[in-house]
């Protein structure tokens, strides 16, 4: 029976093994040939005057990222990785891989990202490139965990619609028969209807679909959001849950993830709540005493705006009380002061992570906010019919689980956390 590579110790006596050659060094005499599989590396010892004389044949035609399957004895040895080494006397051939490789996989030749991501395949047998997605996993399986935990429904809703979600641009249309559709940007408007359903809290983690033309290593045009809808909440209470969230994520990954961690060599600090919460109006006036740019109270912050409060805070913390011109029609607007908004955004001190908001559930009123954005109800008709029919009052978030990886692991580029990213140029692999 094959047994896993990490499963193998100096004490070992037999092993059966099977995986990719990483390495050969061929000394003359003297052959090694480093194993690999998910969990681990093997050295396989072949000394030519005493192995059989198949195996020395067999592993002579055995090249770099091959699969082969080894049989033979473990030896105890300081000079091998792990401490041990196979002696082996049955070495076959299952897979063999042409060379020259199209990507180095034992890293010794650095690659560029499209390269990486031309060969993806071969890309993710690295053991660092791997561990990303064994954590993105984790975390996968944590928010699932915590959001069952406290009495969450997970909702499917559709990625083909006929409107857009967020606002009139940045939509991929598509080819649906004889009517017009698109990709969706966000299931927002799902998971309020489900509000009206009566289903009290709803998420679900799907891709999200952007037409943004621009080409940035922390967006992409396929994204995964993990959307959360609570009835009977305001824009605090799903901050709290939002702290919860990434909280359970990262005690996960630290707790469930050693190895991974180890290859990505990364010491995880875990976030300490309760995050920082500052108003719109507080992190205007940060930015505008940090940067050389005009930045006044309305404006969108920009990334250097972003970049400036992230290095003033220095830990993740929210951004509140939002002009409601500058967030999304659904966002309610205080009561005695409706030029602002219960909407919200979760900073990591290198980038946005979450959007949300208390959403408006009454009828007329989002009627009024949507036109005042200069969006037509027709095209909501199905989306505000709900609202005249019992909707309760709640709140949600959208949170980026690209980004959520990007910044937990620290990487350079968005690409690195999506095993096949989609940009502006990249619709393969
Ligand atoms: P929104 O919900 O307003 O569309 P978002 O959720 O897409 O924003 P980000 O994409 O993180 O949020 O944008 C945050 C800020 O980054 C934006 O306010 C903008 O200033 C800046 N930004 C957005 N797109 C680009 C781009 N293509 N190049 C550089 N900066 C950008
Ligand atoms: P928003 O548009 O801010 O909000 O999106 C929520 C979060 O999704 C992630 N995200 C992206 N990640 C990578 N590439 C992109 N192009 C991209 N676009 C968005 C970000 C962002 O913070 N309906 C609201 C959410 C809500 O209010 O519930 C929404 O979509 O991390």
């Amino acid at each position: 029976m094959r047994i896993p590579i990490k499963d193998v110790t100096p004490e070992t006596e037999r092993a059966v093994v099977i995986g990719w050659i990483n390495e050969v060094r061929d000394l003359g005499g003297l052959a090694f040939y480093i194993l690999r599989d998910r969990t681990g590396f093997l050295q396989v010892t072949i000394v030519k005057k005493k192995a059989p004389e198949a195996v020395v044949a067999a592993a002579k035609e055995a090249s770099r990222e091959s699969v082969v399957r080894v049989t033979g004895t473990i030896k105890a040895t300081e000079k091998a990785p792990g401490g041990r080494e196979l002696i082996p006397d049955t070495f076959e051939i299952i897979s063999r891989a042409e060379s020259p490789l199209p990507l180095d996989v034992s890293e010794k030749v650095p690659a560029e990202i499209d390269t990486r991501l031309d060969n993806r395949y071969l890309d993710a047998r690295r053991p660092r490139v791997a561990a990303i997605f064994q954590i993105r996993s984790a975390v996968t399986h944590a928010i699932n965990n915590l959001l069952f935990e406290e009495g969450f429904t997970n909702i499917t809703t559709s990625k083909i619609v006929a409107a857009a979600t967020e606002g009139g641009t940045e939509l991929f249309p598509l080819a649906y028969f004889e009517k017009e559709a698109f990709l969706n940007q966000s299931p927002q408007l799902y998971k309020q209807m489900m509000m009206a359903a009566g289903f009290e809290k709803v998420f679900e983690i799907a891709p999200i679909f952007r037409a943004e033309e621009h080409n940035t290593t922390r967006h992409l045009n396929e994204a995964t959001s993990i959307d959360v809808e609570i009835s009977f909440a305001d824009h605090h209470d799903v901050m709290d849950l939002l702290e919860r969230v990434i909280v359970r994520a990262y005690t996960a990954v630290t707790e469930t993830c050693g190895p991974a961690l180890e290859a990505l060599e990364i010491e995880l600090a875990i976030p300490e709540t309760p995050f920082p919460r500052i108003t719109y109006a507080e992190a205007i006036d940060i930015a505008a005493l940090s940067i050389d740019e005009d930045i006044s109270y309305g404006d969108d912050l920009s990334t250097a705006a972003e970049r400036a409060i992230g290095e003033e805070m220095g830990v993740h913390y929210f951004i509140t009380d939002w002009p409601t011109e500058i967030k999304p029609y659904y966002a309610m607007p205080y009561e005695d002061n409706p030029t602002v908004c219960k909407a919200f955004d979760l900073m990591h001190p290198r980038m946005e992570l979450s959007s949300g908001a208390q959403r408006i559930h009454e009828h007329d009123l989002l009627l009024t906010q949507i036109a005042a954005k200069g969006l037509s109800p027709e095209g909501f008709s199905f989306y505000l019919q709900p609202f005249r029919y019992g909707m309760p009052p709640h709140a949600g978030w959208g949170l980026g689980m690209d980004r959520l990886i990007m910044t937990m692991l620290g990487l350079q580029n968005i690409r690195e956390a999506v095993l096949f990213p989609r940009d502006r140029h990249r619709v393969t692999p």
